[in-house]
């Protein structure tokens, strides 16, 4: 597989989009609203149809989720548990050892991952020993035959391409919600940072990673315009994790309701009719449902999870059951894409 398509497509999944598959980039919010508020069995229905014409295998993608710097963050994100600033129990701890977090990777890729996702509580990297210290992991990572994939704040021109030229695949970077809403949830940082992040990760060459949380208090009109925003971007975002708010004890969105199904599989339905060709990721709150609502977001759309017993900070279904799902439901694991390696 050539360099280009894998930058572009994040994962080998299907040979080639269907030619009837228009990929639009110019959706209207009215549009948006559409998609999402038609009768759910016919929202699911219609995402189902272009999940099967695109992703010809059916198969999920499993990822593993690292915790490379945990906690202290200088951020004041309202959903985080790992901002300093808010008393949630998460002990600020140091950068990982190159060496611990590769036997980390070791192990999910035994387990059965084809992409290692590492997550630093940071505002933005910082030149120095520790970013040195990422790069070596993501260079172990790749060695492994697996995606690599790091989340880490904002960054600068020439850190994203020091992160490309070590070879990462992706980089995650949400938007979490719409640019009306974002100054409810997050006040250190605009809705422009991010976007600026995301465009210089897309001049590196590296895949963009970049989707939302939903259960923020955010209006039908927010998450629609968050997935607008996603949609309309010159090039779609190869991979865009949704999570549901995993309501953190300590966090000022802490008293939020649960997100109802409902809600989840209508998000991933619309960024799956919005955005084609990505891997549509379910991603946080899986604590929150049960097995025949992961199924339906399936159905909808995301083939993706991450497993193993704890995303960065929060919970995660156990392993085991994770894999018996799958199995009962006949759901086939991504395998590695050996050709790239
Ligand atoms: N510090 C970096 C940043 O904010 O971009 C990277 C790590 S940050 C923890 C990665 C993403 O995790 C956030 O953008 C947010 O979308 C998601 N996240 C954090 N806390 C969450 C929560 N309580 N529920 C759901 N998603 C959460
Ligand atoms: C994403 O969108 N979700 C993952 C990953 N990207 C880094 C993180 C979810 C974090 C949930 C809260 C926690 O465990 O700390
Ligand atoms: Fe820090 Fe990222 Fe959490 Fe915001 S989401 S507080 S930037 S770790």
């Amino acid at each position: 597989m050539s360099d280009a398509a894998e930058s572009f497509h994040g994962h080998a999944h299907f040979a080639a989009p269907p030619p009837e598959l228009t990929v639009r980039h110019d959706w209207t919010l009215e549009e948006v609203r559409a998609l999402y508020t038609l009768p759910l069995l016919e929202l699911v229905h219609k995402a189902q149809t272009v999940h099967r014409a695109v992703f010809q295998d059916n198969k999920v993608q499993l990822c593993s989720l690292l915790s490379i710097k945990t906690g202290g963050c200088s951020e004041d994100c309202s959903y985080c548990p790992q901002a300093a600033r808010y008393k949630t129990g998460v002990k600020a701890e140091k950068l990982m050892a190159v060496q611990e977090v590769l036997e980390a990777a070791g192990k999910a890729r035994a387990a059965g991952a084809t992409r290692f996702c590492m997550g630093a509580a940071w505002r933005e990297v910082k030149d120095g020993p520790q970013f040195d210290s990422v790069l070596e992991m993501v260079k172990g990572v790749k060695a492994l035959g697996m995606e690599a994939c790091a989340t880490l704040g904002m960054l600068t021109e020439s850190q994203a391409q020091r992160l490309r030229s070590a070879g990462l695949s992706a980089y995650n970077h949400n938007l979490d919600t719409s640019a009306e809403h974002y100054g409810d949830i997050i006040s250190t940082r605009t809705y422009e940072d991010r976007l600026n992040t995301l465009e210089r990760v897309r001049r590196a060459g590296i895949s963009v990673c970049s989707g939302g949380i939903i259960g923020l208090g955010e209006s039908l009109e927010d998450r629609c315009k968050l997935l607008l925003t996603l949609a309309n971007q010159e090039v779609h975002p190869e991979s865009v994790p949704i999570n549901a708010l995993v309501a953190v004890e300590g966090t000022p969105l802490a008293g939020q309701k649960r997100v109802e199904t409902v809600e989840m599989v209508r998000t991933i339905a619309t960024a799956r009719l919005l955005m084609p060709l990505a891997m549509v990721r379910l991603s946080a709150g899986r604590m929150q449902m049960n097995e025949e609502a992961q199924l339906l977001c399936m159905l909808a759309g995301a083939n993706s999870l991450f497993f193993g017993e704890k995303l960065l900070t929060t919970g995660n279904p156990e392993y085991t059951r994770d894999m018996a799902l799958l199995e009962k439901a006949g759901i086939q694991p991504l395998a590695p894409d050996v050709s790239r390696e």
